[in-house]
């Protein structure tokens, strides 16, 4: 009995314990709400829209790659994910990947915007070639002061004069 009482103060310290781990599950808290709420709603068959914009099809409307390199030294998107379509008209598979030009008819008519830019593969395999028109979804980086996509979807839309 006196060991029970002893066992109630035992009781305590778990308590004091438990204010720490409060504290610990308060930060795994905020880990697991990134992890968590995705697999937990898909889970729960909710359907989750993708972060960012859905690629869409071919001809919907697209950022202009002048807009993704802007005029200055670093892409005022840069971090964004975003959709641009446009004509390959270089296809590098030493770097991984491929640079595409928007049409003529697609220019800004600013010599101090780029209306080209490098699409890096990441993770695909495939190639388009010099001439396909392709649609693109990705994120705009900055890699060694150069902009960037990082290929996340490709849709091909035909063929295109190169500009
Ligand atoms: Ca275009
Ligand atoms: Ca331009």
């Amino acid at each position: 009995m006196t060991q029970g009482d002893a066992n109630g103060s035992d009781a305590f310290d778990p308590s004091v314990e438990w204010d720490f781990y409060a504290k610990d599950d308060f930060s795994n808290l905020g880990a697991h709400t990134g992890s968590g709420s995705g697999s937990g709603e898909s889970g729960g068959g909710v359907v989750v829209p993708p972060e960012g914009p859905a690629i869409g099809n071919c001809g919907d409307s697209a950022t202009l790659i002048s807009a993704v390199q802007g005029s200055g030294a670093a892409s005022p998107e840069a971090g964004k994910t975003m959709v641009v379509e446009a004509v390959v008209s270089r296809v590098t598979a030493f770097a991984s990947g491929f640079y595409i030009q928007e049409e003529a008819n697609d220019s800004d008519n600013n010599p101090a915007t780029s209306e080209g830019i490098f699409v890096y593969n990441d993770t695909a395999t495939d190639y388009p070639v010099v001439g396909d028109k392709v649609r693109v979804l990705g994120k705009v980086e900055e890699y060694f002061t150069k902009t960037q996509i990082r290929r996340s979807s490709l849709l091909a839309c035909g063929t295109a004069t190169v500009p």
